[in-house]
């Protein structure tokens, strides 16, 4: 019929790359973007048929974010605005690796009959396309057309070039029949940004903060719109370096990727950047960290990473909820489960400061889909990794009976603190990405916070102080070997291997660390954590020979 031969027809303009054995991974396929034409084309068609699975409209993000300019990649974003449900990567492995059009159209026909997604017609696949700066992007995002395109009766609607985070927050945006192009988008932001700002108590008003702001954009998406936030923003004055049209080369010596990693200021910054609060996006825009320069310093920065940023929301979020919570006036009273989600790559001095807060805190595998997960389990579940990308989820539950609480409050004790407290978690709701983690976002919130609590970058800083960390990749020829559990913290396989591992950690203070293979590249990474960084080094490069 009509469908098989669209499908057949235009997937034999689109021939995999002889030899190459693509799968879905942590966040989507990633490779070099010269041998990616057939893959997003497949990915386009797979995005269809979830569309009519779900009955909803999908997204699809071509990037390769903190990776180098030369790569690309694809993802789907769910209907809620999150990762693509788990149970459809093995499918989405067989489609991109499918050897001939014939093959490619079997596995369809074999799929759609499993899953009962039918071609009647009665709905229609409904696709939003992003990409970032990268130039291949353009070329990808045509094969990506023609990929849904041959899908029957299949809409596609190019959103043009956006960070991931936008493109997230529009899919599920139109899938709650709200308005949701980028003007939305930076008129929510902007509104419940200044929303918080005028919350703040005047007695803090008076503060040591400086008003400025200097911003690495990773020469990429984030740079560009975070120039567009500015424009509409008062309260804040930001400076955006490394925007990408200066000349300099996406994620090359800049973003929050290479400052996570390297502890070191990214190109365009300086020692005239002394003291002044800095923050860094990665290439797509859903990494955030923030850092300082320390005078006299060589090229080291004083680096407040994604367990910062996660301890400085927790912070804010428990002071709201025990305002609101410490004296309930009225009848309809609730407690909210807060909980705080972590990966092993968190440092165990944040986890400390976290638990003594009183907070919950629980661990997930290393990847946003398992944390964003975790933390949908709460009525606030916060979830940070590491390297920054992170955010705060709201439960439906939750926000209506914080509208309910408010509603209440407006009517007995207008403007009074308690009423001040639930606004403020609303505003924190509506600002706060609630589809996947956001630098711009976290960017404006961890700002409005700061103003709030009268905190210069020194003083959120030492909330406490991070052990010495180290982090090692070993090359390996399969690195499917090593098998973890715990949320990667013990070595289940090769056997023995975690003992060996036990016995390198019992010779340091404070000394932690585990091995996990990467979900992104064919290596072993190692992670060591002790009380010096000469002890960590050590610690590090001996598990390291434990894995070669
Ligand atoms: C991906 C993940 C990120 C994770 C990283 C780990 C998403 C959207 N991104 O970039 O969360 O930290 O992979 O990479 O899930 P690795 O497995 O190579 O260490
Ligand atoms: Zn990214």
């Amino acid at each position: 019929d009509k469908q098989r031969s669209l499908l057949l027809e235009s997937s034999s303009r689109f021939p995999p790359p002889p030899g190459a054995k693509l799968s879905y991974g942590t966040a989507g396929f990633r490779a070099d973007a010269l041998i990616l034409q057939s893959t997003v084309f497949r990915v386009g068609i797979l995005a269809a048929l979830r569309s009519l699975k779900t009955q909803s409209v999908i997204g699809l993000m071509i990037t390769a974010s903190h990776n180098k300019v030369s790569d690309n990649g694809i993802k789907i974003a769910d209907p809620c605005g999150g990762m693509l449900s788990q149970d459809w990567e093995p499918f989405a492995d067989e489609l991109a690796n499918a050897p001939d059009p014939q093959t490619l159209l079997s596995l369809i026909i074999e799929f759609a009959k499993k899953e009962k997604i039918s071609f009647d017609g009665a709905f229609s696949a409904e696709i939003l396309l992003g990409r970032d700066t990268r130039p291949s992007g353009e070329s990808l995002l045509e094969a990506a057309k023609q990929g849904i395109n041959s899908i029957v009766g299949a809409v596609v609607h190019d959103m043009g070039i956006l960070t991931t985070p936008q493109l997230h927050w529009m899919v599920r945006a139109r899938n709650k029949g709200l308005k949701a192009t980028e003007a939305d988008y930076f008129g929510q932001l902007l509104s419940s940004f200044r929303c918080i700002m005028d919350l703040i108590p005047n007695e803090r008003k008076i503060n040591e903060i400086e008003d400025r702001l200097i911003v690495d954009g990773a020469n990429g998406v984030g740079g560009e719109k975070l120039e567009a936030v500015k424009k509409m923003l008062s309260g804040l004055v930001i400076e955006v370096l490394n925007s990408g049209k200066e000349g300099g080369i996406l994620n090359e010596g800049v973003g929050a990727d290479f400052v996570q990693k390297e502890k070191v200021v990214p190109h365009g910054f300086g020692s005239n950047h002394e003291g002044i609060r800095c923050a860094s996006l990665d290439g797509d825009a859903d990494r955030l960290v923030y850092f300082s320069v320390p005078s006299n310093s060589s090229s080291k920065i004083d680096l407040v990473d994604g367990d910062k940023i996660l301890s400085l929301f927790a912070v804010f979020i428990k002071e709201q909820l025990s305002i609101l919570e410490g004296d309930m006036k009225g009848n309809n009273n609730y407690k909210a489960r807060l909980g705080v989600v972590q990966t092993a790559y968190a440092n165990g001095a944040s986890t400390d400061y976290l638990k003594h807060l009183g907070l919950e805190v629980v661990f997930t595998p290393t990847g946003v889909k398992y944390l964003h997960t975790r933390a949908a389990q709460y009525d606030i579940g916060i979830y940070f990794e590491a390297n920054g990308h992170g955010t705060i989820l709201f439960s439906e539950h939750y926000l209506s009976w914080l509208e309910a609480k408010n509603n209440e409050l407006s009517s007995i004790s207008q403007g009074s603190e308690l009423q001040t407290a639930a606004l403020r978690l609303l505003a924190v709701s509506k600002l706060i990405n609630q589809a996947v983690g956001d630098a711009l976002s976290g960017l404006l919130l961890v700002e409005a916070i700061l103003q709030h609590m009268g905190w210069s970058i020194h003083r959120w800083s030492e909330l406490y102080q991070d052990l010495p960390s180290r982090q090692l990749k070993v090359k390996v020829v399969d690195r499917t070997a090593v098998v973890t559990a715990n949320a990667e913290t013990v070595v289940v396989r090769p056997p023995s291997l975690q003992e060996a591992i036990n016995a390198e950690i019992a010779k340091y203070t404070r000394g932690r660390s585990f091995i996990r293979p990467s979900g992104t590249e064919d290596v072993i990474r190692v992670y060591a954590e002790a009380s010096t960084q000469e002890e960590v080094d050590n610690l590090a490069n001996s598990v390291a020979e434990l894995v070669d």
